[in-house]
C-alpha cells in the first residue's frame, strides 16, 4: 500500500474526486490526521470514531457555535446537553415517531405518487435532481408543518443553510450569500411561529410552540433554530441516501432482483447502503482537554472531524469492507436505525440522530414504491457517475432509463 503523501490534505481534488480511494491508507498510516489546511484532525478508525462521539466531556458539541449557530439563528439540538437536550429532544422524537410518523408514511406514498406520475410516463429521470431533491423538501416542510406552496423559496434558503454548515473552506462572499438566505430564512419562520402559538395544529412547529421547558415556553429564537435545524438534517441527507440505495442496487444487479423479489430486504439495502456511504461523513467535535487517540495527542481546544465514510469501512468492525453486500452478517439490520448500530452514519453516543427511524420510514416507504414501478431500470447511456462533497456527500445526479409507465399503472409497449 502507498503512503499518505506528505502534504496530503481532505481539501484536495484527488480526496474530493473519490475520498474512499484515500480511507485505507489514513486508517493504517495516519488514523489521526492533522490539515494544515483546515487546522483541523481528522479521524478515520472505527473504534477512535466511536471513542470521540461517547466521550462526552472529553469531546463536546461547542464546534457547532461556529459551524452551525450562525445560520441556525439561535442553538441546535446538538449543541445542547442535560435536561435541556433531554426534554428538547423528546419533543422532536414525539412529532417523529409512532402515530406522528405513521402519517409521515401516509404523506411519503401520497406525494411521491404525485410527483412520479410524469416522470413514469417519460420512461426517463434524473434521481436526483427531479425526484429525490423535491421530494426531501416536500417531506420535510410536511414534518414541519410549513406551507407546501412556499416549497421554492424554502428549497433556496435551505441551500445556503446547508452550504454553510457543511463547508470546509467558505469564500466571504458565499458566506454573505448563505447569511443573507438564513436572515430571510428566519424573517420568514417568524410570522409562522406567531400563528402557531396562537393557533397550533399537530405538526412539529406546534409541538414546539406549545411545548414547555422549566415551566417556560421556548422563545421565537429557540424554537426557529431547531426548525431550521430539522429542515437541514431531514432535508440534506435524504435525496443522497435514495440515490444511492439506487446506484449501488443497479451496479448489483444480483442484489437488485433479491430485493425486487423480497422487498422485505429493503432495511438491509438502506443499512448497508448507509454504511457504505453515509450521507453524512464527517460529525466535527472540540477537545476540551489535551487527549491522546491512536498515539497521537489531540490538544485541548482542538476541532476534530469523524470520518464516518471511513469509520464504516474498518476492515477490523466489516468483513471485506470495500464491499456492498445487503446480506453481510456484520450489519446487523435490525439494530442498524437504533442506538446499537454498527456503522456510524447516525453518529452515535447521546447525540445520535434523532430522525433515524423517520429517515428509515421515509427511504423504505419510497424506495418500495420505486422498485414495482421502475420496471428494467438502468443508467441511462452515456452517463459519468460523479460524487460531490466532503461534509454531506451524494451523486451531483443519477439519470435513469426505465420501462415507461402510462398513466393508470400499465406499461407502454
Ligand atoms: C444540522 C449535517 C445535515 C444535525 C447540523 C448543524 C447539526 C446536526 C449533522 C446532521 C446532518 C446535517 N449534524 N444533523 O451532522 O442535526
Amino acid at each position: 500500500m502507498s503512503l499518505v503523501r506528505p502534504g496530503f490534505s481532505v481539501l484536495s481534488d484527488e480526496f474530493d474526486a473519490d475520498p474512499y480511494g484515500h480511507f485505507a491508507r489514513l486508517r493504517e498510516q495516519a488514523p489521526v490526521h492533522y490539515d494544515p489546511a483546515i487546522g483541523s484532525y481528522f479521524l478515520s478508525r472505527h473504534r477512535d470514531v466511536r471513542q470521540v462521539l461517547t466521550d462526552h466531556r472529553a469531546f463536546t458539541t461547542k464546534t457547532l457555535q461556529a459551524r452551525a449557530e450562525p445560520v441556525m439563528r439561535g442553538p441546535v439540538l446538538a449543541q445542547m446537553t442535560g435536561a435541556e437536550h433531554t426534554a428538547k429532544r423528546k419533543i422532536i422524537v414525539r412529532a417523529m415517531t409512532g402515530e406522528a410518523l405513521r402519517e409521515q408514511v401516509r404523506a411519503v406514498r401520497v406525494h411521491a405518487a404525485e410527483l412520479l406520475a410524469p416522470l413514469l410516463a417519460r420512461g426517463r429521470m434524473d434521481l436526483v435532481n427531479d425526484f429525490g431533491k423535491p421530494f426531501a423538501v416536500h417531506m420535510t416542510l410536511n414534518l414541519l408543518g410549513l406551507d407546501s406552496k412556499d416549497r421554492q423559496r424554502v428549497a433556496a434558503w435551505h441551500s445556503g443553510v446547508a452550504e454553510f454548515i457543511t463547508s470546509l473552506a467558505l469564500t466571504p462572499e458565499r458566506r454573505r450569500h448563505c447569511m443573507d438566505c438564513a436572515r430571510q430564512l428566519e424573517a420568514y419562520l417568524l410570522p409562522v411561529v406567531e400563528r402557531r402559538r396562537r393557533a397550533p395544529g399537530t405538526d412539529l412547529i406546534s409541538q414546539l410552540c406549545t411545548a414547555e421547558f422549566e415551566g417556560t415556553a421556548l422563545s421565537d429564537r429557540d424554537i426557529i433554530a431547531l426548525i431550521i435545524n430539522v429542515l437541514a438534517a431531514a432535508t440534506e441527507p435524504a435525496d443522497k441516501t435514495l440515490a444511492l440505495l439506487f446506484k449501488h442496487l443497479i451496479d448489483h444487479p444480483g442484489q437488485l432482483a433479491q430485493v425486487r423479489r423480497d422487498p422485505a430486504l429493503l432495511p438491509a439495502a438502506i443499512a448497508e447502503t448507509l454504511r457504505y456511504t453515509p450521507p453524512v461523513q464527517l460529525v466535527p467535535r472540540q477537545a476540551e482537554k489535551d487527549t491522546v487517540i491512536a498515539g497521537t495527542t489531540v490538544p485541548a481546544g482542538a476541532t476534530v472531524f469523524c470520518m464516518i465514510g471511513a469509520a464504516n469501512r474498518d476492515p477490523g468492525v466489516f468483513a471485506d469492507p470495500d464491499t456492498f453486500d445487503i446480506h453481510r452478517p456484520d450489519l446487523g439490520t435490525a439494530r442498524s436505525f437504533t442506538a446499537a448500530a454498527q456503522h456510524l452514519a447516525f453518529g452515535t453516543g447521546l447525540h445520535q440522530c434523532v430522525g433515524a427511524a423517520f429517515a428509515r420510514a421515509e427511504i423504505e416507504t419510497v424506495a418500495a414504491m420505486l422498485l414495482p414501478r421502475l420496471d428494467r431500470v438502468r443508467h441511462s447511456p452515456g452517463f459519468r457517475y460523479r460524487e460531490t462533497g466532503l461534509y454531506t456527500r451524494g451523486p451531483v445526479s443519477l439519470p435513469l432509463d426505465f420501462t415507461p409507465l402510462r398513466a393508470g399503472g400499465t406499461r407502454a409497449g
